[in-house]
């Protein structure tokens, strides 16, 4: 069955940017993925489009033809995509049934907070045999500051309740983070979304008068606790790792085999499968990762959010350091592998070449040998 991800967000969150880093990401390791966009509006897709919706419908044709606006055109587009839903199910079905879809959307939040069509565009997606998770990115420099934060908190506790899916909320451009100064809080603060009441006197400091709103907003925010954030630096391949995680955790994916995996001995399904009439990958329970990688905690490089305050906020300018000697070293010895692999080529060529010419000759004396 397919798996997925709905990519939203404001606009410049780095939707589109993560979309492309998760295809190269998949792509390096073997791992299947299409990107579909989503966006009418995208002119410059970076990455490789396996469906986009440009081909059906672009704000500019839904602006010219009903003299919309920017916001209104591209409701239009929404709403004609969902009334040409087959147009979109057909070419999602020739990209298989394993298929991983990344799906990118545009940057107008009222399309995933309140307007219908999105939603219900997701809803058949699901019915079509989807798993689907909603990947959430807020711009990190949002928690500089107070009010930007709650309106942040907000803006995800609303998404995921219009969107009903599966979701994670992400700080996205967290490498960027500390020029924006100082934070108030540790970076934990702001993911796991603790007692927001310290929030207060910023808050009322910046805006006195709605100082009992934004109380009365944050103390919603904490009756649903529901929002926490994981962070995300795009060009940190150990970042992405962890969000892939985060994700796969979150559509199912750990649930279903690697591919070309037996079941175990002893686990359901393994006489069948013996026999040769095992039941299909993605209908078996994973039976060598479903505890350890689904429950568990997830590991891996930068996976604590402290670790991430000390690569991007703490001693970001020494671990630049440490990363660019290790990447020197990696260089170095890719070179010299390939340096080695060079000369055993050529040696071996040597050898065969000389073994050639003695063949020859041993063959020639022969001959001379045999004729005498
Ligand atoms: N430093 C840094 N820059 C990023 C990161 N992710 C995205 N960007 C930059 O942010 C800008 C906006 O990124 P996009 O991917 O176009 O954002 P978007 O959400 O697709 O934007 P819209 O489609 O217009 O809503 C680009 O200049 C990206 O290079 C990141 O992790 N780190
Ligand atoms: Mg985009």
């Amino acid at each position: 069955m397919p798996f997925g991800e709905i990519v939203c967000g404001s606009p410049g969150s780095g939707k589109s940017t993560y979309c492309y880093g998760k295809y190269q990401l998949f792509t390096a390791l073997r791992r299947p993925i299409s990107v579909v966009n989503l966006d009418p509006a995208n002119e410059h897709i970076p990455y490789p489009c396996a469906v986009d919706i440009g081909d059906l419908i672009t704000l500019a044709d839904a602006v010219a033809a009903h003299a919309l606006g920017p916001n209104g055109g591209m409701l239009y587009c929404m709403e004609y995509l969902e009334a040409n839903f087959d147009w979109l199910a057909e070419r999602l079905r020739a990209l298989g049934r394993d298929a991983y879809v990344v799906f990118d959307l545009p940057g107008q939040v009222e399309l995933t907070t309140a307007h219908e069509s999105v939603r219900r565009i997701v809803q058949r997606l699901a019915r079509s045999g989807f798993r689907l998770a909603a990947v959430h990115l807020c711009d990190a420099h949002y928690v500089t500051d107070a009010a930007k934060y709650v309106s942040v908190l907000l803006l995800s506790l609303r998404t995921m309740l219009h969107l009903e899916l599966p979701h994670v909320n992400v700080l996205s451009k967290v490498d960027l983070i500390a020029q924006y100064g100082d934070l108030d809080f540790n970076l934990d603060f702001y993911t796991e979304v603790q007692d927001l009441s310290y929030l207060e006197n910023a808050l009322s400091a910046a805006s006195p008068r709605y100082a009992a709103l934004n109380m009365a907003i944050t103390s919603l925010i904490e009756d649903y606790g529901l929002v926490g954030f994981e962070t995300l630096a795009v060009e940190d391949k150990a970042s992405m790792l962890h969000l892939s995680r985060v994700v796969d955790r979150a559509t199912g994916y750990v649930f279903v085999p690697p591919a070309g995996s037996g079941v175990p001995q002893g686990a359901d399904g393994a006489a069948e499968e013996e026999e040769g009439g095992g039941t299909p990958r993605d209908a078996r329970a994973n039976a060598y990762g479903l505890f350890a990688s689904a429950a568990g905690p997830i590991g891996g490089v930068r996976s604590d959010v402290r670790d991430v305050q000390e690569r991007w906020v703490d001693a970001r300018e020494a671990w630049d350091a440490y990363e660019r000697r290790a990447w020197r070293r990696e260089g170095e010895a890719v070179r010299e592998g390939e340096a080695a692999a060079g000369a055993a080529g050529r040696e071996g060529r040597a050898v065969a070449e000389r073994e050639g010419r003695e063949g020859k000759g041993r063959e020639g004396i022969r001959q001379r040998g045999g004729a005498e």
